[in-house]
């Protein structure tokens, strides 16, 4: 019988739900954490699991396990862990995170205000604002994003033929934007929007296999989620939309990755400059500000550096147990 006892700091970013494991989390073996991602998957799945799924989380669970970094030069290393795996990057995650980290005093940055964080996905640079003991915003720098594929399609039941373009903003999303058969996210449910997206998923991944592979690391590959848009609740925004994840998610943030992708997507087709502000709505309006910081290539590939700014809210201490004489150790799904 073994009983493993986790210590987790709770938050959401906008809305978002992230737990970060402050105490109990393995040691992992790896130059950089995409090697280190690739060993926990190998032998600490269970983690991820029992922290995620229920009974201790739910379907919209994600979070984070942080490590010292590879390279001096930065301040630490972050795993993200999520219903849906581990991702090689999440916006989110790092948002909230990060306001964890500093409120909770996890990560004492070498220079106040700023960090350096190696993701599975690569270095995002970080900016904060702290006010007394709070963390009032958060800024991320993001991985290179850019627009894999426009105008690709796959049929729905009940919509029809689906058209889409593939972007990468640290995972590859399938943008639907309003058409024919789909008005906006505005005119549908929650429930609806999985049910279509558990459905166009798998048909994209099936029409398109070893097609949307990071051209830098082969570990980041196939489209991971869609991102469907529609019309904004706040007539300021510049943008709503509906990021479906795991087997049953809508996140409630805007998404940091899912914004980034977006904003590659509208950068490389003219619909957005440089130093324009993008703000994002989630599907229940809280708001992201996206930014295009500049224009620069992934090999061949036209790409943009994307940035986000955020905010997290601390809510809760968890001692987690996972005791491997409960059936659901390893969590569930219904
Ligand atoms: O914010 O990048 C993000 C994210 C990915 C999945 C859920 N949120």
């Amino acid at each position: 019988m073994a009983k493993k006892t986790f210590f987790c700091v709770d938050a959401h970013t906008c809305g978002n739900p992230v737990r970060v494991v402050a105490g109990g989390g393995p040691t992992l073996v790896g130059r950089n954490m995409s090697e280190k991602r690739q060993h926990f998957l190998r032998e600490f799945d269970w983690i991820r699991k029992g922290l995620m799924f229920e009974p201790r989380g739910h379907d919209m669970m994600s979070g984070s396990i942080l490590f010292p970094p590879h390279d001096p030069q930065n301040d630490v290393a972050i795993l993200f862990i999520e219903t849906s795996g581990c991702l090689p990057m999440c916006g989110h995650g790092t948002i909230g995170t990060v306001t964890i980290a500093i409120e909770e005093g996890l990560v004492s940055p070498k220079v106040p205000g700023r960090i350096r964080l190696e993701t599975p996905a690569g270095l995002v640079e970080i900016e904060y604002k702290q006010t007394g003991k709070k963390v009032e915003w958060v800024r991320l720098v993001n991985v290179k994003s850019y627009l894999a594929a426009e105008n690709l399609s796959v049929e729905c039941p009940e919509l029809g033929e689906v058209f889409f373009d593939v972007a990468y903003g640290g995972n590859y999303y399938a943008i639907v934007d309003p058409q024919a058969n789909f008005s906006g996210v505005h005119d549908f449910t929650a429930s609806k929007i999985i049910q279509f997206s558990q459905v166009v998923r798998d048909r994209i991944n099936a029409k398109y296999p070893n097609t949307f592979v990071h051209p830098e690391n082969e570990t980041i590959r196939d489209v991971s989620h869609m991102l469907w848009t529609g019309d904004t609740l706040d007539p300021s925004s510049s943008g709503r939309n509906a990021v479906f994840y795991g087997d049953k998610a809508i996140d409630r943030s805007p998404c940091g990755t899912g914004t980034s992708a977006r904003m590659a997507q509208l950068y490389t087709k003219g619909k957005l400059k440089i130093g324009e502000r993008y703000i994002h709505e989630s599907f229940i309006g809280s708001k992201f500000i996206g930014q295009v910081q500049k224009e620069t290539t992934l090999q061949d590939k036209k790409a943009i550096i994307p940035s986000i700014q955020g905010w997290a809210q601390v809510t809760g201490y968890n001692y987690l147990i996972i005791d491997d004489d409960d059936p659901y150790a390893h969590g569930f799904q219904v």
